[in-house]
């Protein structure tokens, strides 16, 4: 049964049905400058970590809107961790939020968020891809290592950027995400099917692995072509994340893959159609 400390249902519908503060709402569109040895690192290694993406002030606020989203899609699962598949007690996932709620919508579609992302991809315009909260329950199993990019069906994947933010405290025991750094840089491309058959790409086999911790409000930005995965969450309480994946404007859809042609941010595209769907707004 999925259950989140300090919220019931029935708060959670009333949050989702309230509007944001005004505050919150100006906050997500306000500018965070983002360093120039952040960009260098992001550029060389394919991920970085930039603190303070959400200020103290706002994160109680946020983490309500993603706890309470989260719960009304998967309250009602009455299921054990040990009842699920392999790959649910990796994570509680739940994509496409912004669509079914208001108030996440304004997460997502933050100028202040997106505005990062653009700046480590050095792009002009960034699109949504879609969002996801990443939830990891108590005794949730690790992430395998894999590269977001081998499921989406996009030709540029160097222009694909995950933002994972931390909405408690993740230590590397509440599983934390790890990423093989530089792994970004090699061309070839590897599916790790983490849904039923999960292995480790023999590519890794020698290379470090770097356990990024965060505090709550902090952010990882990873490319979709950069190796990575968590630990397990070796703590009682629930790890809460959210994700926003962007692409740079101007990438196309794929549909060579069998696997993934039929991705709904690409619904009605063609192959290499320049990727502009109802669901791929432009941000900033
Ligand atoms: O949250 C996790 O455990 C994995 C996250 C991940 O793979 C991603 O955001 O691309």
């Amino acid at each position: 049964m999925v259950k989140l400390k300090g919220i019931t249902e029935s708060d959670a519908v009333s949050i989702l049905n309230s509007d944001i503060s005004s505050e919150l709402k100006e906050y997500f569109n306000s500018k965070f400058t983002v360093k120039e040895e952040s960009v260098s690192f992001y550029s060389k290694n394919g991920f970085v970590r930039i603190e303070n993406v959400v200020e103290k002030e706002f994160l109680n606020e946020v983490k309500k809107i993603i706890q309470s989203a989260v719960l009304i899609r998967k309250g009602k699962d009455e299921r054990e961790l040990k009842e699920k598949s392999q790959y649910e007690q990796s994570f509680l996932q739940c994509g496409y939020l912004c669509w079914d709620f208001p108030a996440v919508k304004e997460f997502v579609f933050s100028k202040r968020f997106a505005g990062i992302a653009r700046d480590l991809m050095k792009a002009k315009h960034v699109r949504l891809w879609h969002d996801q909260a990443l939830f990891k329950e108590p005794g949730g199993r690790m992430t395998d290592a894999h590269q977001d990019c081998s499921y989406w069906p996009i030709n540029e994947p160097q222009f694909t950027i995950t933002m994972w933010l931390a909405l408690t405290d993740v230590p590397v025991e509440k599983g934390c995400l790890y990423f093989y750094p530089q792994t970004n840089r090699n061309e070839l491309i590897e599916y790790v099917d983490i849904f039923k058959n999960p292995h480790q790409p023999e590519k890794l086999k020698n290379l470090e692995k770097v356990f990024v911790p965060l505090k709550a409000g902090d952010a990882t930005f990873h490319s979709g072509l950069t190796f990575h995965g968590a630990g397990n969450n070796q703590t009682s309480q629930m790890r809460t994340a959210m994700t926003i994946i962007y692409i740079k404007d101007g990438v196309t859809f794929n549909s060579a893959d069998e696997r993934n042609k039929t991705h709904t941010s690409c619904i009605g595209l063609n192959h290499n159609d320049i990727i502009d769907t109802k669901y791929t707004p432009i941000l900033i």
